[in-house]
């Protein structure tokens, strides 16, 4: 008997060895691959056709990103955690993981966490520096829970941060049933770098989470010539279109950076992420 093919789309949250775990509209499916894709490397987060017959992934859909460590697809949004207090403020990690967010197509979203550790001198310190970064993103402190849950609905999130930042005591703020440890060293740790560890994301709020400790770091994969785009607060002309803003004939992020229009930690960590791009 001809049967009928029953397509639906679904995305990936969850994969143990050959088994899929896909969500699609409400319903969790268990489904193996069919044969012919077996090679296509399938992630977290992929969104897939299954055929409801067989519960069978027929084809996986095209994908926006993918990131490594822990390996997941189609992340929308990053929730970059950055602690002001142990540990410390680093703009150059902040940086580096919004110029990762903007290269792999992803929205990166700011959230300060421990402003209430620090004494008032320095708070407004940090303050005033995240006032620049509020021209360019979406920046929250972790009490702006009502706003930082916005931002999920619809969306693919996944979180960065050091260890210690707060990205545990966030998501269980987010919402109240996932209890996660908090002050718990991230596992990744110590599993040795190269192993990968599972990720599954799970359903939050309207729009997915991946339940990752979260990426204390990314590999910087982007060449010389395409980092300059990936800092909004340099899109400026200069006399040549391909400057690199490392000479200062006619360049006019350089004179930005020396009328302190744009903030000089910024240019600073510029040239150091130059340095670990690729040719
Ligand atoms: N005072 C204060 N402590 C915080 C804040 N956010 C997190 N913590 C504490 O910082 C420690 C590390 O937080 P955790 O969420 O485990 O960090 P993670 O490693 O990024 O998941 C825990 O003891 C938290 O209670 C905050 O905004 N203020
Ligand atoms: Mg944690
Ligand atoms: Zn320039």
């Amino acid at each position: 008997m001809l049967q009928q093919n029953n397509f639906k789309e679904g995305k990936i949250v969850k994969i143990n060895k050959d088994l899929y775990t896909v969500l699609s509209e409400e319903s969790v499916l268990s489904c193996y691959v069919r044969g012919k894709l077996k090679n296509d490397k399938l992630t977290v987060g992929d969104n897939v056709l299954i055929d409801l017959n067989s519960l069978t992934i027929e084809k996986q859909l095209p994908r926006k990103n993918t990131l490594i460590r822990p390996l997941v697809s189609n992340i929308d949004s990053l929730f970059i955690v950055v602690s002001t207090e142990v540990p410390a403020f680093s703009e150059y990690l902040l940086d580096k993981m919004l110029s990762l967010a903007i290269y792999n197509k992803i929205k990166p979203i700011i959230i300060v966490t421990k402003l209430d550790k620090i004494k008032r001198n320095e708070r407004n310190k940090i303050l005033k520096v995240l006032k620049y970064y509020k021209k360019y993103f979406n920046v929250y402190k972790n009490t702006e829970i009502r706003k930082i849950i916005r931002e999920i609905n619809g969306k693919t999130v996944a979180l960065c941060g050091q260890t210690g930042a707060g990205k545990s005591t966030l998501l269980n703020k987010i919402d109240k049933n996932l209890k996660l440890n908090t002050d718990e060293v991230s596992y990744a740790l110590g599993r040795g770098k190269h192993t990968t560890r599972l990720v599954e994301l799970i359903k939050v709020k309207g729009g997915f989470i991946a339940d990752t400790p979260g990426f204390s770091s990314l590999d910087l994969n982007i060449s010389t010539d395409e980092l300059k785009y990936t800092f909004p607060d340099f899109m400026v002309q200069c006399k040549y279109k391909s400057c690199n803003h490392i000479k200062e004939d006619g360049c006019k992020v350089i004179e930005r950076v020396k009328s302190n229009k744009i903030l000089y930690s910024r240019y600073e960590n510029y040239l150091k992420l130059l340095k670990e791009t690729r040719l």
